[in-house]
């Protein structure tokens, strides 16, 4: 077994056997955590640096918590990683040099929560859940969303890291954009998951394309775009260029598919052949989509190879490579 491995299960034992259910014995609590591993809660995030929420994500799972708690905490740790540059305050900058966030969240009863062009809050995650849970709303951008954010105790960060500055001193030489969405300008979270009992959750959180336009929101807080959940079906995330994902409310469809009874691995096919029919440019571009059916079944496809995710589930925590419509050198 790999260290990591075994991480994954002394984290899930270790945070079980910590949770303060009094009505249990300890020998009670270590069966509910084999229990729930092998009845299939099962977390699911884009990129490498899913390895780590999903982590995060199982021993919320294995505690007990909601799924939602879960997925926002989940993506929390990327939010809060200085190394990262897309998601957080870490992400490099739009082109006028401002870090702009990005970020929703559904729940299992399929409440949403989203912010869109925030700046400077550590965890804009955080603030979609608080729109969810304390507004009637489900979206709220820029000023607005930075005010209800100071007003619900949050603190304002401004100011790029030294990676991000230095990138954007790069740019700067030539200001030329052209998204591609690829892993060097991008790696966006989005982690969905299923916990034991077949509810659903998931959140979504990025700091957008490197240098895109001030004032530009992608993919990434829109709900049915970037995120779909319906606990009665599954759940579907989106990565990469957020405007293609939009076109055709990517995750939203997936989900539709799956609800027909297609597989998440052949509905995350069809949302990428979707793409591929309708925007001239998809060769140039890289979109992946992740989803989880209400069976436990995982689906994975991108345009470009190169589309990482990492699975958990039956207590291993795993980077898989997914499937793509092009191969190596564009065909
Ligand atoms: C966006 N979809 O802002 C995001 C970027 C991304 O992986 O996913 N990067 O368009």
């Amino acid at each position: 077994m790999s260290s990591r491995r075994k991480f994954i299960r002394n984290v899930s034992l270790t945070a079980a056997s910590a949770a303060l259910i009094p009505s249990i014995t300890k020998a009670d609590k270590k069966r509910r955590v084999e229990q729930l591993l092998a009845e299939g809660g099962i977390v699911l995030s884009t990129w490498k640096h899913g390895l780590n929420a999903n982590v995060k994500a199982v021993e919320i799972l294995n505690n007990g918590g909601r799924p939602v708690d879960a997925a926002q905490q989940g993506v929390m740790v990327v939010e809060s990683d200085p190394t990262n540059t897309s998601v957080g305050l870490a992400g490099y900058p739009d082109r006028d040099g401002h870090v702009t966030l990005d970020a929703c969240l559904m729940d299992e009863f399929g409440n949403a929560g989203s912010v869109t062009f925030l700046e400077g809050i550590e965890h804009p995650v955080s603030v979609a859940r608080l729109v969810m849970d304390k507004t009637p709303h489900v979206m709220l951008s820029g000023e607005g969303a930075l005010q209800f954010a100071l007003l619900n105790g949050f603190t304002q960060r401004k100011g790029l890291s030294p990676q991000a500055k230095q990138a954007y001193a790069e740019w700067l030489k030539t200001s030329s954009y052209k998204p591609t969405g690829e892993a060097k300008d991008h790696d966006t979270i989005g982690l969905i998951l299923r916990d034991s009992r077949g509810n659903f959750s998931g959140a979504c959180t990025t700091s957008g394309l490197a240098f895109k336009m001030h004032g530009r929101v992608g993919d990434s807080p829109i709900i049915g775009a970037g995120l779909f959940v319906d606990s009665e079906v599954g759940t579907a995330t989106a990565t990469g260029v957020g405007e293609a994902v939009i076109k055709i409310c990517g995750s939203h469809l997936i989900v539709e598919l799956m609800r027909l009874g297609i597989s998440p691995q052949r509905a995350c096919e069809e949302a990428v052949k979707r793409i591929s029919i309708k925007q001239k440019n998809y060769k140039d571009i890289q979109v992946g989509f992740l989803a989880l059916n209400k069976a436990g079944e995982v689906g994975a496809f991108s345009i470009q190879p190169g589309f990482q995710y990492a699975l958990a589930k039956e207590g291993k925590n795993d980077l898989m490579d997914a499937a793509s419509l092009l191969t190596v050198g564009k065909n």
